[in-house]
């Protein structure tokens, strides 16, 4: 199996913390996403979408989108369990994780793709060319912050976002938070110093292993 992967990237690095977590390691192929390699005609090939990560195996089939990734890893290596173990848990997992997705990731994301010059042209990921909203800068902030306070009240009292241990839906807001850590003080923005419950929970996700080289 092969990752095509940039290893500064939030989305490839919940794929790293995952492998990490289950203790496995493949080949990476480092598709650069600052030289715009993505949109190149032989990465369009591997995916038609120009994002990364993707992971190929053995056979050539390709899957995109971490949450296909990281699932169908933990089909193939069940343990340390990270998906739930019951239909019940199971769904806890899926639904924070899509919260974070949704509501979490999308914020970011609007902010800091419509302010910085790498991304002139390149609003959105993906094959075709959107032009920067301005205005989308202050509303993703907004986003943002609205979003870290609710995990700030969903993490008051719990140790963990889904469930009473780590599990991919930790992963995929640790990727979220340490992103929200890197904009900052570009974007005026506070993550952990007046959130005491979320700031309690990164310290506890980072001294796993799998998070060393995480942010
Ligand atoms: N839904 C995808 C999102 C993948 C994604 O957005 N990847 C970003 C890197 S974090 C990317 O490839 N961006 C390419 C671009 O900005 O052109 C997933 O879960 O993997």
């Amino acid at each position: 199996m092969k990752l095509y992967d940039y290893a500064h990237a939030p989305n490839p690095k919940r794929v790293h913390m995952f492998l990490a977590e289950k203790g496995l390691d493949m080949e990476r192929v480092e598709i650069d996403l600052t030289k715009a390699e993505q949109l190149s005609a032989d990465y369009r090939e591997i995916n038609p979408l120009c994002q990364v990560p993707v992971l190929e195996t053995d056979d050539g089939t390709r899957i995109s989108e971490c949450l296909a990734i990281c699932h169908y890893l933990e089909e193939l290596q069940p343990q340390p369990n990270l998906f739930g173990g019951n239909p019940a848990e199971r769904a806890q997992v899926l639904m924070w994780n899509h919260i974070v997705e949704q509501e979490g990731m999308p914020g970011l994301a609007e902010a800091l793709r419509n302010r910085i010059n790498m991304f002139k042209d390149h609003a959105l990921p993906g094959p075709v060319s959107y032009a920067q909203i301005p205005e989308l800068i202050e509303r993703g902030r907004k986003r943002a912050k609205n979003f870290m306070g609710f995990m700030e009240q969903r993490l008051s009292g719990r140790e963990y976002l889904a469930l009473d241990r780590f599990t991919f839906a930790d992963i995929t807001l640790r990727a979220v938070v340490d992103m929200a850590a890197r904009m900052a003080g570009k974007f005026d923005m506070t993550v952990l110093e007046d959130r005491p419950a979320l700031a309690a929970w990164h310290a506890r996700v980072s001294e796993r292993p799998s998070m060393r080289n995480a942010a």
